[in-house]
């Protein structure tokens, strides 16, 4: 029997992309799914952005969105359904920074961090990222994180926000 104490359920703040074919029903998708897993609750969905891409530019532009799910899943479990959730939405990992259908990025996991071979969290590269941090913003209590006194401030340190515009408020 499941223990339902709220302190066993810990708040994990998921990127989610995709930049291939039907992008707003694989975001749809991708969030469905998590949310149907019997030990993570979606609790809350940014808006949708349209990003332009980061890293290899030569590809068709995002959407991106954040996503905090409450999970009581352990960090591992936790990536491992993420990537289970990647290949039944029909990604592919033959281009390194190139084109997917949906792409998981698990950004913070309560306030611990990780470093394993498998994982990272917070995740190494969310402070240089408009594409998440704006997403973030909107449903991460407050604005100091685990490892930065304030995502406001990392934004307006950060170029390419302006290649981030709201595509719509809700799925
Ligand atoms: O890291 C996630 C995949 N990705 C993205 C993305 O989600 N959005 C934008 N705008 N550029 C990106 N480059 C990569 S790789």
């Amino acid at each position: 029997m499941l223990d339902e104490r709220a302190s066993d359920w810990i708040p994990a703040y998921i990127g989610v992309g995709s930049n291939l074919d039907d992008r707003e029903g694989y975001l749809k998708e991708a969030v469905r799914m998590l949310d149907e897993h019997a030990l993570i609750r979606v609790k809350a969905c940014s808006s949708v952005y349209e990003t332009e891409p980061v890293g290899y530019l030569d590809q068709p532009s995002f959407l991106n969105m954040a996503v905090c799910a409450e999970t009581r899943l352990a960090p591992e479990q936790l990536l491992d359904y993420m990537l289970d959730v990647e290949r039944r939405l029909h990604r592919k990992r033959d281009i390194r920074w190139g084109p997917r259908t949906i792409d998981l990025d698990l950004l913070l996991y309560g306030d611990q961090f990780i470093d394993t071979t498998e994982l990272t969290v917070p995740h190494p590269r969310m402070l240089e990222r408009a594409f998440v941090l704006i997403p973030l913003k909107e449903i991460y209590p407050g604005d100091a994180l685990p490892h930065a006194p304030s995502i406001s401030a990392c934004l307006d340190t950060l170029e390419g926000k302006e290649g981030v515009k709201r595509w719509t408020n809700s799925l």
